[in-house]
């Protein structure tokens, strides 16, 4: 049994320094910043290596059950510090840079962020396996080594510009080629049937390999292992160019196979129905099979066993092809009979749903997925079949019933449902919130849930509290060590015990103290970003989250617009109390494609422009735009936060995990009765949050009579002024038409996420707001007791959940 152990600590100047000669190659006199993270990196690596040898070793001898997480994103962020943390050496590192007279924490920052995922779906990945190497559950991650990651945001004239993210460009010190582990992957062609078995006579082939990133935990030396798969030419290809001497046709077939890890698809629930990203979800998928069915081979005589001992898991139906893949593997390849096959299919697999949100529902047309996977197909069709046989025994005659179930849209082109493919290759189905689980069977699986009522459950999202806790916010973390212990890392619950300290006015000092210090890191990146300086002493109001229309950006310009105009209107403030001055912070990216969404950056800049150099204004209100939101820009956001935005329409957010990460620091949340919000409020107490606006049963019922945005429009005070304003060109004087068509969407195009219907309550919460942040010992009672109920949003205590409920894993000993 391995016990943490304080890796050896009184040489690490030394170590840093031997690094800085022998592998990053410079004299320790001339390092740079970046040669210092290179080298204080090496050192990390090479102590983590160790544990990942010994938590592999082990794990092999035991012959352990282990889960398989299938991800196509990994929102990892920075490396280093979270790994000096694990290693439990952040102190001697700092300690260490001193003698080169250079800080950590600017070390740090040279470091690219690793952005393979677009959002909520990716970073949670990336939270699960902190909690799954913390629990020392034996697990891997597998994902695609993209070249390159999220785009990163630029703002030019206040509009979203995308750049390439070439993070790989000078290397990262964290990836473990692994040449040996290569596997190919085929695609296209056609099948034949000879004698009564399939012959997949493929048309293509690119070559897989493994790039592995260790994944620390925490409290414990035992490892997990994130495997990235990079596509490749394959070998006997490449010979084949070079042999007829042409370099530059072998170049440029080089790029046709590389080009499906090359790019991380940047959309944000719209799925884009193109077939290189139907390649990238084959191809890492076959992968990963073929990976973990050679692994168990190395430990068991046969597959019969093996869903005994391994589960695999579906983020999404991105990896959904998995499930034909592994039929095909057990009955084409290993010769295994289809009832058996199926059955050990239904074992090893569960599936994650993220959304209901119809158009981000995946399908791909069955034409193209002939094309690319003409085996695969095959496959599906009879999965289908079966499985259509079985439901109609229920339903004799019902073919309305058999159409709504069928994994193939018959509507039109002909589309495969990932979803239906994942829900009937899995025992078990997850939603990510209460509500949304509670949705999933009410709405679009529920003719799922009513024939497999059991395979339907609920898994709430969390957070690692390593990262946006400890590492985040390392002021926060102190002030709890002194108060409760240091326990809380490991058990987040143990947060409860701050409750009795909420009232209590030397704490509440501490607490204001380190808020107002994270507000003041905050102000810094908002002026080194943006230009615009801001008052730490102002109330930040804070929306970060990728911008689409049901999130309800928009919602919140309305307000800050409605502010400015009583503002201006009202010098002395309601009630002639004075305003309480607040900055309004957004940050988050567009997919490149989305007008709406890119229009609605542009808006929060002009209106930015107008109210931060109105005089009148002066300090009283500022609207920033934070450029490129990222997990590294996210770690100085969170903490510096007062109030958090989770305003979504009732029922559209599964989720949510930046609102757990807020408060978690923090933050009071206002927003509507949505995703977690729910269960963050019934966790923090209804005193400690502004709840706002419709519910999910209300929304349903006010479209159902029918909405007419048009009569708030007219009736809510306010709100004309406000949308006239904006629709005029008050904020863009050189175009005035330039947002007539984002106000007309709502006022004739249906306003489909309720802005109008939600626009009186919203402002009425703000006001709220305002009245409780006057009272600054009220306010910070609050606070404190929001930091107290999060305990129960560590992502350990959902994985925990997974892995007793879902996957059936033991953490090893
Ligand atoms: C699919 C096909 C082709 C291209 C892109 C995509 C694609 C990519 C990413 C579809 C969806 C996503 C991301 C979805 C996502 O992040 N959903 C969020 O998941 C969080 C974690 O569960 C929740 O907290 C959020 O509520 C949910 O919006």
């Amino acid at each position: 049994m391995m016990t943490p152990t304080p890796a050896q600590t009184p040489d690490l100047q030394e170590k840093i320094a031997q690094q800085l000669v022998t592998t990053v190659g410079v004299a320790p006199q001339d390092a740079t910043l970046t040669d210092m993270m290179q080298a204080v990196s090496q050192v990390a690596r090479q102590q983590l290596s160790q544990r990942w040898v010994s938590t592999q070793a082990q794990q092999h001898s035991d012959k352990t059950r282990r889960v398989v997480y299938l991800s196509m994103e990994f929102l990892m962020g920075r490396t280093l510090s979270n790994a000096l943390g694990a290693l439990k050496l952040r102190g001697p590192a700092a300690d260490g840079l001193q003698h080169y007279a250079q800080k950590l924490e600017d070390v740090y920052e040279r470091e690219a962020d690793a952005a393979l995922g677009n959002g909520g779906l990716g970073r949670l990945a990336a939270c699960f396996l902190d909690s799954m190497a913390s629990l020392g559950l034996p697990s891997f991650g597998y994902g695609i080594r993209y070249e390159y990651g999220m785009f990163a945001q630029d703002i030019q004239n206040g509009a979203q510009i995308e750049h390439p993210d070439p993070w790989l460009e000078d290397g990262t010190p964290w990836e473990f080629p692994r040449p040996h582990i290569t596997y190919p992957v085929y695609f296209g062609g056609w099948v034949e049937h000879v004698d009564g078995k399939p012959l997949w006579r493929h048309a293509g082939e690119v070559a897989a390999k493994a790039y592995d990133m260790v994944v620390p935990g925490h409290g414990t030396e035992k490892v997990s292992t994130l495997r990235l798969w990079k596509a490749t030419a394959p070998a006997h290809i490449d010979l084949n160019a070079f042999n007829t001497g042409d370099y530059a046709r072998a170049a440029s077939a080089k790029n046709e196979y590389e080009n499906i890890s090359w790019v991380l698809y940047p959309n944000d629930s719209t799925p884009a129905g193109r077939e290189l990203r139907l390649k990238q979800e084959y191809f890492f998928v076959a992968a990963s099979i073929l990976d973990l069915v050679q692994r168990h081979l190395s430990e068991h005589p046969s597959l019969l066993n093996l869903a005994d001992k391994v589960a695999i898991h579906l983020n999404d139906t991105h990896p959904a092809i998995g499930v034909a893949e592994l039929m095909r593997v057990l009955c084409d390849v290993h010769g295994m009979p289809w009832d058996t096959a199926w059955a050990i299919c239904q074992k090893t697999f569960s599936y994650t749903n993220h959304t209901l949100m119809p158009e981000a529902l995946e399908t791909w047309p069955v034409g193209l997925i002939q094309h690319v996977l003409p085996r695969h197909l095959e496959i599906i069709f009879r999965i289908n079949k079966e499985f259509l046989d079985e439901a109609a025994a229920h339903r004799p005659g019902d073919n309305q019933y058999l159409a709504r179930l069928s994994l193939i849209d018959e509507t039109g082109e002909r589309r495969v449902r990932m979803a239906h493919l994942s829900i009937v290759g899995s025992h078990k189905v997850n939603g990510v919130s209460a509500l949304h689980s509670d949705l999933l069977v009410q709405t679009i699986f529920a003719d799922f849930a009513s024939l497999w009522p059991q395979r339907f459950t609920n898994m709430t999202n969390g957070v690692t509290p390593r990262r946006w806790l400890e590492q985040a916010n390392p002021q926060l973390s102190s002030l709890l060590d002194n108060t409760l212990g240091t326990g809380w890392r490991a058990n987040l619950d143990e947060l409860q015990k701050l409750r009795e300290h909420a009232q209590d006015s030397a704490f509440q000092k501490s607490f204001m103290d380190v808020k107002r210090a994270n507000k003041v890191r905050l102000a810094k990146l908002i002026e080194r970003s943006t230009g615009v300086v801001v008052n730490p002493d102002s109330l930040f109001d804070v929306q970060v989250k990728r911008i689409h229309e049901y999130k309800r950006q928009l919602l919140n310009v309305l307000h800050v617009v409605t502010r400015y105009q009583a503002i201006l209107a009202n010098p002395q403030g309601p009630n002639g109390q004075g305003w309480v001055p607040r900055t309004v912070i957004f940050a988050g990216k567009a997919a490149s494609s989305y007008h709406t969404a890119k229009s609605i950056i542009r808006l929060i800049h002009d209106v930015g422009l107008v109210i931060n150099n109105d005089s009148r204004v002066a300090d009283l209100l500022k609207l920033v735009f934070i450029p490129n939101y990222g997990v590294s820009v996210a770690e100085v956001i969170m903490p510096g936060a007062d109030l958090s935005e989770q305003i979504s329409t009732a029922g559209t957010e599964a989720s949510g995990t930046g609102n757990m990460k807020l408060a978690l620091n923090g933050a009071l949340t206002i927003g509507t009765d949505d995703g977690a919000n729910i269960e963050i409020r019934q966790n923090v107490g209804d005193d400690n949050i502004f709840i706002f606006g419709l519910k999910t049963p209300e929304v349903q019922a006010l479209r159902q009579q029918g909405y007419h945005p048009m009569r708030y429009y007219e009736e809510v005070p306010g709100l004309k002024p406000v949308l006239d304003a904006i629709a005029g060109g008050q904020f863009s004087p050189s175009e005035p038409g330039r947002y007539r068509a984002l106000v007309d969407s709502l006022l004739w195009g249906g306003d489909h996420y309720l802005l109008l219907a939600d626009y009186a309550a919203y402002v009425a919460a703000q006001h709220k707001v305002d009245v409780l942040y006057r009272e600054p010992s009220q306010w910070c009672a609050k606070a404190i007791s929001n930091v107290a109920g999060m305990g129960v949003f560590s992502s350990d205590r959902t994985i925990r959940e997974y892995a007793q409920q879902i996957w059936h894993i033991e953490p090893q000993k």
